[in-house]
């Protein structure tokens, strides 16, 4: 068994998320938003589905995907993307394509999960703690 599953993740550190979000092009109202929620995540497999679910106060959302099968998205602020996620052991690497190429890695241990926003030259980190 993962050491993910079973297990949800809440948001505790967040380290440059404002520039993030400016550099994909999202908007004053939104990005105020963005740094004040802190969401809990979880990631379920389903036989080849796997399902990653960001639940707060503002918005709830859901990406169901299959390892190396790109699928359509729309992003929390609501862009439509496509998206390609890939599994390295504990880490998910997500490459989202369409006007602003963004990639988005989720590294789970047992206590923590880090996520490396990188879009150009800008990156955002941001820290979960098991829950
Ligand atoms: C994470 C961050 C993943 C977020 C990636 C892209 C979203 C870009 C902008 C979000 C802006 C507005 C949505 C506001 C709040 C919704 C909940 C916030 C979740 C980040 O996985 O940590």
């Amino acid at each position: 068994m993962a050491c993910w599953e079973g297990k949800k993740y809440k948001l505790d550190k967040s380290d440059n998320f404002d520039e993030y979000m400016k550099e994909l092009g999202v908007g004053l109202v939104l990005r105020k938003m963005g740094n004040s929620v802190n969401p809990t995540v979880e990631l379920v497999k389903d036989g080849d589905n796997y399902t990653f679910t960001t639940t707060s106060t503002f918005k709830t959302s859901a990406i169901t995907f299959k390892l190396g099968e790109e699928f359509d998205e729309e992003t929390l602020d609501g862009r439509k993307v496509k998206s390609v996620i890939t599994m390295d052991g504990n880490k998910l690497i997500q490459e989202q394509t369409g006007d602003k190429p963004t990639t988005i890695v989720r590294e789970f241990t047992a206590d923590e999960l880090i996520v490396t926003l990188t879009i150009g030259d800008i990156k955002s980190v941001r820290v979960y703690k098991a829950v």
